[in-house]
């Protein structure tokens, strides 16, 4: 199975993500990171592959008190995720989704739901094309300490998740039309958010605090 060789990237072209069986839509550290002593499924012959089931990864993150990974990733009409990275997991793609085939709307695998394969912790029907992710551990925005902001490309939106654990506990949508389609999302080191679009005449936003 061959990847395509379209060059001019369009939602929904890419259907191939995972197969199951080749490396599309797995997750993959270099060796030397790869700790002998894992206990990994028979699925991952390669010892550099850490996750499978992974669709289309849009953003991530180091989460600032475990250290642990956390993804978000296009579902496709339908079912974007996010996901904490562990290694030996099945995200399940193309197996579960929460998504349905591009314009005809018909199931894709198995449903949403199968043992041996993890549930997002939180997901988007209809989708809002997830892209960058920072977590907000500065000083400006006390209230939104220790939250979780995604941008959106569809919705053109930044989305603020409250997070619980790794339960998402409250989602609010932000600036909804306002920039524009938002690419990427940082927490910059002055404790404001910014902002990049991706537009004709794009724009980098520094979001600050109402006075
Ligand atoms: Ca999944």
């Amino acid at each position: 199975m061959q990847p395509t060789t379209e060059t001019r990237p369009r939602r929904g072209f890419f259907r191939r993500a995972s197969d199951g069986f080749t490396d599309f839509g797995s997750f993959t550290l270099p060796t030397w990171q790869v700790s002998a002593d894992l206990k990994q499924p028979s699925w991952l012959r390669k010892p550099e592959k850490f996750t499978l089931g992974n669709r289309n990864m849009q953003g991530a993150a180091l989460h600032p008190q475990t250290g642990m990974l956390w993804t978000h990733e296009h579902g496709p009409q339908g079912g974007d995720e996010i996901n904490v990275m562990r290694s030996g997991v099945n995200y399940g793609w193309p197996v579960i989704t929460y998504g349905a085939n591009y314009g005809i709307g018909t199931k894709i695998g198995e449903g949403t739901r199968k043992e041996g394969m993890a549930q997002p912790i939180h997901y988007w029907v209809p989708s809002i094309a997830p892209s960058g992710m920072a977590f907000y551990t500065g000083e400006r925005f006390p209230r939104w300490k220790g939250d979780l902001f995604v941008g959106a490309l569809r919705d053109q939106m930044l989305v603020r998740l409250k997070l619980d654990g790794e339960k998402v506990a409250k989602e609010e949508r932000l600036l909804k039309g306002v920039l524009g389609r938002i690419r990427d999302v940082r927490a910059g080191p002055d404790g404001f958010l910014y902002l990049l679009t991706d537009e004709a005449h794009g724009v980098l936003a520094r979001l600050e605090p109402a006075l």
